[in-house]
């Protein structure tokens, strides 16, 4: 593999290709017409403009992305995650164009894809489930059965979903056909397939999820948790690892489960399973995503583990370079989510231009980012803008280093959940290790925020300005531009 294609734009693309330049082997960008000044455009070999800014003219055409990589001699093609990287027809179609698509085969795609075929899988090698039924929901007689078995509050998931939707509680008998029905109208609008099931309602889980890699030759690791659970409309803000709640034995099993569920659908690549944890660390499997994960960079911290390096040589046919044994837990890693999202505002997106943009640096700190100051965040896209990562020897320095990278990164023109984060880490719940994936509801005012007075500092900054202007003759050039502002006001803090 000399040369690979990166079907995926931004902080994504930027992280593959890194890892692509250290092993030796160069890149091809696919860009849209919204990206060309785009710093994953420039940092790759060659790229190439695939379509105007709407993924589904870009991004998502993989056709286009297929007969670009045969065009430019790449051998392989990353999908990095969303856009085509869990479409199984695409890892089907880059294989069959003598292709290698880096992930898991069109079959495990396919077979996780469906959360009924998941349950299915998984059952068979003995993965605890959350009690309910694996197959599709024939009638209201039939859910009146199963609610026997569950009570209430239950739920109505949609089998071919994913991040909520077509999910639906229901919280007594009387309103269970109203929302079958209105999950499968949902479902099938969403999906195309309007199969749901049922399953118990756990009430306030931790999300908590195992990263997997296998090999091409039936080869198995798990690589430890990431605890997912703050989080806002299934938008995860903040991920870590190791999980503050697990015990050994607890996270061993979940590893074992984990690569059960792997197993049953004959994996390779790097993949995550979703648990379920309840109050009592009893846990049950969700679903499994096939594909690498926005927070794997907390897993990388913490193992020492490359996975895009190892994506790589799995999907060359390399056998896994570790076993079970040789890995092990080192330290702490936190990662925010920063994203172009008003806190202020229920986290709605906020567009506009990178006035000022200064990621923060030092030990233990990782920025991967896919902006520079002075850039537009599009918004065809998804809001996040980097991903800020922080290690430390325990949880504690990793939370106080995250917070000194939070006060040294300087981002103006767009609203942030920057500051969000630095609250949410200093709640006692957080620091105790005690909440779950209600944590935002049940905590999170916006007016906690340290609320800068944008006004009255815009005003002490020009006045000051004019004062000095005045005072140095020399200086008469200078004028209060947005920048000097701004930086007025970051050397003031
Ligand atoms: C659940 C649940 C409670 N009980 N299943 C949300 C998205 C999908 N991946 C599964 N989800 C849930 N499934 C049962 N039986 C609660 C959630 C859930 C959730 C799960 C993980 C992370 C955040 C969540 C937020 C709300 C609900």
């Amino acid at each position: 593999m000399q040369k690979i294609l990166v079907a995926n734009r931004g902080e994504i693309a930027m992280r593959v290709m890194r890892t692509a330049k250290e092993m030796g082997i160069k890149t091809v960008a696919v860009f849209s017409e919204a990206d060309r000044n785009m710093p994953f455009v420039r940092y790759a070999d060659e790229a190439v403009c695939i379509g105007p800014a709407l993924s589904s003219q870009s991004y998502l055409r993989g056709e286009k992305i297929i007969e670009t990589a045969i065009k430019t001699g790449a051998t392989a093609i990353h999908p990095g995650y969303g856009f085509l990287s869990e479409n199984a027809a695409f890892s089907k179609a880059v294989s069959d164009a003598g292709l290698i698509f880096i992930g898991p085969s069109a079959h495990s795609i396919e077979t996780m894809g469906s959360k009924i075929g998941a349950k299915q899988a998984a059952k068979k090698f003995n993965v605890p489930l959350v009690p309910g039924t694996d197959q599709p929901l024939k009638d209201l007689s039939e859910a009146k059965e199963i609610a026997k078995l569950t009570g209430f509050p239950l739920l109505i998931k949609a089998s071919a979903g994913g991040g909520g939707k077509g999910m639906r509680i229901v919280e007594k008998e009387s309103e269970l056909e109203e929302q079958i029905r209105a999950a499968k109208s949902e479902a099938l609008n969403s999906f195309g397939n309007d199969d749901v099931f049922i399953e118990k309602y756990v009430g306030a889980p931790k999300h908590i999820e195992i990263q997997i890699i296998g090999d091409q030759h039936g080869n198995y690791v798990y690589l430890f948790e990431r605890e997912c659970s703050i989080q806002r409309r299934h938008q995860k803000l903040i991920e870590e690892a190791p999980s503050s709640c697990l015990t050994v034995d607890i996270r061993k099993q979940m590893g074992e489960c984990a690569v059960a569920v792997a197993r049953s659908c004959n994996y390779y690549g790097a993949g995550t399973v979703e648990f379920l944890v309840d109050e009592h660390l009893h846990f049950y499997f969700l679903e499994m995503n096939t594909r690498l994960q926005v927070e794997h960079c907390v897993t990388e911290m913490i193992t020492g583990i490359d996975l895009v390096k190892e994506q790589i040589n799995v999907a060359r046919g390399k056998k896994l370079s570790f076993t079970q044994e040789e890995v092990s837990i080192n330290g702490h890693a936190i990662e925010l989510r920063v994203c172009a999202e008003d806190p202020y505002n229920n986290f709605l997106p906020d567009t506009g231009k990178l006035i000022m943009y200064q990621p923060p640096k030092g030990p233990g700190v990782r920025v991967d980012d896919g902006y520079e100051q002075g850039m537009d965040i599009p918004i065809y896209y998804d809001p996040m803008i980097a991903k800020l990562v922080a290690y430390g020897k325990d949880r504690n320095e990793a939370i106080d280093r995250l917070c000194r990278a939070i006060d040294e990164y300087y981002i103006h023109g767009i609203q942030t959940t920057l500051q969000f984060g630095k609250w949410a880490v200093n709640t006692e719940p957080f620091r105790s290790g005690n909440f779950d994936t209600k944590f935002i509801d049940k905590y999170f005012k916006p007016e906690y925020l340290h609320t800068e007075n944008i006004d009255e500092e815009h005003a002490a900054a020009l006045l000051s300005l004019f004062v000095w202007q005045n005072e140095t003759k020399e200086n008469k050039s200078v004028t209060a531009t947005e920048t000097t502002l701004s930086k007025w006001k970051l050397n003031r803090k």
